[in-house]
């Protein structure tokens, strides 16, 4: 492993950090392969770690963790802003000095008996011109593995951090051991969880959770929340989308970003396989877009993360047969089952549970009960780089360029299949308005119906009638913007069935949206955005065009009226502009 010299600003941060939290050693990472292979060795000594079969699944593992730290939790996430009203009411406020207070008494002494790591990281292709720095400094080896994975770490990398400002990111699972006392396998300290953004200075500190969102802080906490204020402040967008190509039967590519909420098939889209003969679609990310203006007014996106932590249950060859190509090796896993030749499962690999599961709780499974044996947050970190389908300029430092962007939500009624928007105040309006059912990715209750403005609401860190306005003035900036189209997989009809087939069959509404921006299919207009005419859309022959497409005066009035009322919540801040949006498409439903 490289003695690694660190910037001053770097060391610096370091002392400090040593100082507060009184670790027994520093260990400043590298990226280099031996230092992987020790990080794991350790991890599996302490028992978080258990190695997968190797001839199932070469250099993997799976890690169960505390069952009280099982998914991001919004409740106790924090945006520290001077001014409680730039965090806005869609965000937890809290003083910046009393919160920092708080966290110093927590930090103090925390990492005793722990070896502090400090993970120098690149979010983008080290030498694009849109990637960025961050640091995080954590007493969790689970956590440096998987930013492995999830970031760009290498020597040269981390020689440079602290040459420009950087992000910082303090994380402690909270649990400081004391001499001769044992680890247990999954640390954490959730009675005093924080998770606390500075976003004015561009820190970050995060206490007592080990896991996915709440401790890898190159994601969410750095890449959305901290990364939303300073694309507000810089003329750019930092948003939950995956980024893919997507290529036609005559070899025509084009490139698009969607936003879902959490848990809502980012990742199957990401990779799908198409369905449609001569149609392709290429992964460039699953999770996260920053997206840029370039000289000549074209809108480029780069995906800022280096591998996918995905949520398990559900995926299947059915579902996702790149995904599973994805996990075949090198890879974590968390809270799946384990099968008793020592590989993974979760609900929906395969139709029937094999024999002798033991479930994420490290129980043997039973199929009569109804405790899954995975658990519904479970998670893979995978190396994007070991996806099929990935596309040729994944890591591209100047990014691609994006010709549409779609938004989606869980939704089982009202809302169709595809609609695209008629101008770009409609299409923010679109974003605005995105609704969806909750998933078990946050704590909570699952399948409440709750608005969810482009799929931003946990990871906005400022206040969202500003991140509605940042979007309107974006529009201003170009003369080629993308089209813009929102998307409903979740459809239900009489039977309670799902009317739309989704997965694979998705390409036929991505290859409508790429022959309109091509100017090759007719839609109709109506108040909502154009809608596909039953001919430019290839249906599968099951279908049922008025299913997928319900035109329900009644219900768009109850959702127009909702939303007026949340519009509301956003006091002076929301524009005029979705005002008047939501006024004329009222005013065209001929609604009351
Ligand atoms: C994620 C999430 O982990 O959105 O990507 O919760
Ligand atoms: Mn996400």
């Amino acid at each position: 492993m490289a003695q690694i010299t660190v910037t001053e600003a770097l060391r610096t941060w370091i002392q400090e950090v040593q100082s507060l939290t009184e670790p027994d050693s520093v260990h400043i990472v590298d990226g280099s392969k031996e230092e992987e292979e020790l990080l794991l060795q350790r991890l599996v000594e302490n028992k978080t770690f258990m190695p997968l079969n190797p001839q199932k699944r070469p250099h993997s593992f799976l890690a169960c963790s505390n069952p009280d730290d099982v998914a991001r939790v919004e409740g106790k996430t924090f945006i520290c802003c001077a001014n409680e009203a730039d965090a806005g009411p869609t965000n937890h406020w809290h003083d910046p000095a009393t919160m920092k207070t708080k966290l110093e008494h927590l930090f103090k002494g925390c990492m005793r008996g722990r070896i502090m790591y400090v993970v120098p990281y690149c979010m983008g292709p080290a030498d694009s011109p849109y990637a960025q720095i961050g640091v995080e400094i954590t007493d969790s080896p689970y956590v440096v593995i998987n930013l492995k994975i999830m970031a760009r770490i290498n020597e040269s990398i981390s020689k440079r951090a602290g040459e420009k400002p950087f992000v910082k990111a303090l994380h402690s699972v909270g649990v400081p051991l004391s001499e001769k006392q044992d680890d247990c396998s999954w640390p954490c300290n959730t009675k005093e969880l924080v998770i606390a953004h500075f976003p004015e200075i561009e820190e970050i500190w995060s206490f007592g959770s080990g896991y996915g969102g709440n401790a890898l802080l190159s994601k969410k906490c750095f890449a959305l929340r901290i990364a939303s204020w300073m694309a507000r402040d810089n003329g750019w967008f930092a948003e939950h989308m995956l980024i893919i190509s997507v290529t036609n039967p005559k070899g025509e590519k084009l490139y698009m970003t969607a936003a879902f909420p959490s848990a809502c098939g980012k990742t199957n889209l990401a990779m799908l396989e198409s369905q449609l003969p001569g149609w392709k679609v290429e992964c460039v990310g699953d999770d996260i877009a920053w997206m840029f203006w370039d000289e000549h007014g074209t809108l480029r996106a780069i995906n800022p993360e280096f591998g996918c932590f995905g949520v398990a249950p559900g995926t299947s060859s059915k579902t996702n047969k790149h995904g599973i190509e994805l996990l075949q090796k090198n890879c974590i896993f968390t809270n799946v089952a384990r099968t008793k030749e020592n590989d993974v499962w979760w609900e929906g690999l395969t139709d029937q549970p094999p024999h002798g599961l033991t479930t994420w709780k490290q129980q043997p499974y039973d199929p009569k009960s109804a405790e899954p044996a995975a658990h519904p947050n479970a998670r893979f970190t995978a190396p994007l780089y070991q996806c099929p389908s990935l596309d040729s300029a994944w890591n591209d430092p100047q990014g691609v360029p994006i010709s549409a962007i779609i938004f989606g939500g869980r939704r089982s009624s009202t809302i169709p299949l595809i609609r695209q928007a008629k101008s770009w105040r409609q299409a923010v309006f679109f974003g605005a308005s995105m609704t969806s059912a909750t998933t078990a990715a946050a704590k909570g209750a699952v399948g409440k119906v709750r608005h969810d403005p482009f799929a931003m609401l946990p990871f906005c860190g400022y206040h969202m009638g500003d991140y509605f306005q940042h979007w309107l003035s974006m529009g201003t900036q170009s003369q080629q913007l993308p089209s813009v189209f929102y998307v409903n997989w979740f459809l239900k009809n009489q039977e309670d069935r799902f009317s739309w087939p989704g997965f694979g069959e998705n390409i036929r509404v991505l290859a409508w949206i790429f022959d309109r921006i091509k100017g090759r299919a007719k839609a109709t207009s109506t108040p909502v955005g154009y809608i596909p005419d039953p001919s430019s859309l290839r249906l599968p022959s099951h279908t049922n065009y008025d299913e997928l497409f319900p035109c329900d005066t009644q219900a768009w009035n109850d959702e127009l009226n909702d939303l007026e009322s949340y519009f509301s919540t956003f006091g002076e801040r929301l524009p005029h502009e979705l005002t008047e949006e939501l006024a004329m498409i009222r005013t065209g439903l001929s609604c009351p």
